[in-house]
């Protein structure tokens, strides 16, 4: 099973940014744009995963959520990684704060220790991809086209869950489907 976890966007949000998804193909170049259903904001990619694991992956995502309480997801700024003038990865920003933070830390901690992984050692920078560059062709209008835009503002939605999501691969592209949800809460209270 190929497995990551993300924070799954509302029907709003994902229809603001197919809106920018088409302005940005009317530049030609060669870009394997996400299909407007299948945005999200990955937390962590766990890749192929054998089938027996699933359980435990389970347990310790339903532990990762206690503790980190709902937030407000703030999308806004479109770029590209490594940078705006050699694209690779189009994105839109994701700013949670530190409730964020803390969620993806505990996620990774807790997975990294399951799978046996050692832990990433490049930062967390939550975005949202919107398109992979397949070959250098326009790249400098596509540069231009991310610059011009970068101060753009998609909107906010409250986060009050996270998922574990299977994707599928075929010839006609990714195709996601959540696996659970868990919810974000405060954990027992003491009394
Ligand atoms: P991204 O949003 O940063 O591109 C599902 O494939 C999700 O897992 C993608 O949205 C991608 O995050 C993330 N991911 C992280 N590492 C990956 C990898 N090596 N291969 C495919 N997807 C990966």
């Amino acid at each position: 099973m190929r497995l990551f976890v993300a924070v799954e966007l509302e029907p709003g949000i994902r229809e603001a940014l197919g809106g920018l998804i088409a302005e940005l193909k009317r530049v030609p170049a060669d870009v394997k744009w996400v299909e407007e259903e299948n945005l999200h904001l990955t937390l962590y990619f766990l890749g192929e995963v054998a089938p027996p694991l699933l359980a435990g992956i389970k347990d310790e995502l339903a532990q990762a959520a206690a503790g980190v309480l709902p937030f407000d997801l703030v999308l806004e700024g479109l770029g590209a990684f490594p940078g705006p003038r050699r694209p690779r990865v189009v994105w839109v920003g994701a700013a949670g704060g530190e409730m964020l933070l803390r969620l993806q830390r505990q996620v990774a901690a807790r997975l990294d220790a399951f799978l046996k992984r050692p832990p990433d050692t490049l930062a967390f920078r939550p975005h949202i991809t919107l398109g992979r560059v397949r070959s250098p062709r326009n790249l400098a209008s596509l540069g231009h086209a991310l610059v011009d835009r970068a101060p753009l503002k998609i909107g906010r939605q409250a986060v009050r869950d996270f998922s574990l999501m299977e994707s599928r691969l075929s010839r006609a592209g990714p195709s996601y489907t959540c696996l659970h949800r868990y919810s974000l809460h405060a954990g027992p209270t003491a009394m």
